[in-house]
């Protein structure tokens, strides 16, 4: 018998059940791969939500973010990540923003990687990092405006999108929350590190790079390098791989989107494994309201009388409880009305 025991390296690091290419024999002919929209095209509210529903995630095709944006971020980015230790360490540990390794959160998660995160002021003309954030240099710190002020149109074509499929007037209604001064946008930029040691697991065996969780934002929009990693939930529980796309944007329902819809889109829960050769590299847009935005299923969307499925909440209070969380925890629960 072959006993395999977990490398010291991996220590604080937890193993997770590898996801089968496809869902697994029994579901890949249930799942048809992610959706991918084009938001320009006949359709695109529709093919949204139905996404969104299915899936609480879909691939964005011609986003029309020009590529001269994303791959200046992601130089700065390999960049930053190539420094020394030390020199890293100066922009952290990330409490919540700023580099951080190995830890995410307050609470004791642990991953395989290292990250920026940054919190992002908006503008009507551009986005830029907020000076309450550690940016190691000006250049990553103009690549990230840069590159968020392009996503950021993504993210509310998105969100208008939702509120044309459903039926929810004004068309800004949901990116109008998104969009404001005092919105709440965060972006975090991870880099996981080839994992070797995987290869001394048995191949059943994954190593945690980011642990499953839900985005408690409305949408998050990420974009990644081509190295596979990223894995979703569906609805059955089931987990299954998203083959990278570099030149692709992949949308996330977030956990406000689903109160806000009364639970007909629902966050999708996902996580990342790492990967034994290749670096994985992930930009992501988290797409929040002002802190004292109220938090509500919208009245579009109940019938009359009807009572919301959920509690309101302002997304101040939420960020603060999901703060004292678990990555892993369902944060909506409390809120669900039975
Ligand atoms: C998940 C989504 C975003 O990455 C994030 C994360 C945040 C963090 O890394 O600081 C949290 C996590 C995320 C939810 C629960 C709490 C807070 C880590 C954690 C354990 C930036 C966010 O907004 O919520």
């Amino acid at each position: 018998m072959v006993v395999h025991a977990k490398p010291a390296a991996l220590d604080q690091i937890s193993l997770v059940r590898s996801a089968e290419p496809g869902g697994g024999a029994a579901s890949s002919s249930l799942f048809p791969g992610v959706p991918a929209v084009d938001l320009s095209g006949p359709g695109a509210a529709a093919a949204v939500v139905d996404a969104c529903e299915r899936f609480g995630f879909f691939k964005v095709a011609h986003h029309g973010v020009p590529a001269r944006v994303v791959d200046r971020l992601e130089s700065e980015a390999a960049a930053f990540f190539a420094k020394p230790q030390a020199e890293k360490d100066a922009s952290g540990p990330a409490n919540p923003l700023g580099y951080g390794s190995k830890r995410i959160g307050r609470n004791g998660d642990t991953g395989w990687l290292e990250y920026l995160l940054l919190a992002v002021d908006h503008h009507q003309a551009a986005a830029a990092v907020s000076k309450a954030s550690p940016v190691p240099s000006s250049s990553l710190r103009e690549a990230v405006s840069e590159y968020v002020g392009a996503v950021r149109g993504v993210a509310a074509r998105v969100l208008e999108a939702v509120a044309e499929g459903l039926g929810v007037a004004p068309r800004d209604a949901l990116s109008g929350m998104v969009s404001g001064a005092a919105s709440d946008g965060v972006f975090r930029v991870n880099h996981y590190p080839p994992c070797p040691l995987l290869q001394r697991l048995p191949d059943s065996c994954s190593v945690t790079g980011f642990g499953e969780h839900t985005d408690p934002q409305l949408v998050s929009v990420l974009r990644s390098n081509g190295t596979p990693g990223l894995q979703l939930a569906l609805r059955d529980g089931r987990w299954v791989p998203v083959p990278p796309d570099r030149d692709a944007f992949f949308v996330i329902v977030g956990d406000s989107l689903e109160v806000l819809t009364n639970g007909r889109l629902k966050s999708v829960r996902h996580r990342v494994v790492a990967n034994s050769l290749k670096p994985r590299v992930s930009m992501i847009y988290f797409a929040g309201p002002a802190p004292e935005q109220r938090i509500a299923p919208l009245p579009e969307l109940l019938g009359h009388g009807e009572q919301g499925a959920y509690r309101e909440f302002t997304w101040g209070d939420y960020k603060k409880a999901a703060y004292r969380s678990r990555l892993g925890d369902n944060r909506l629960d409390p809120f669900r009305r039975r």
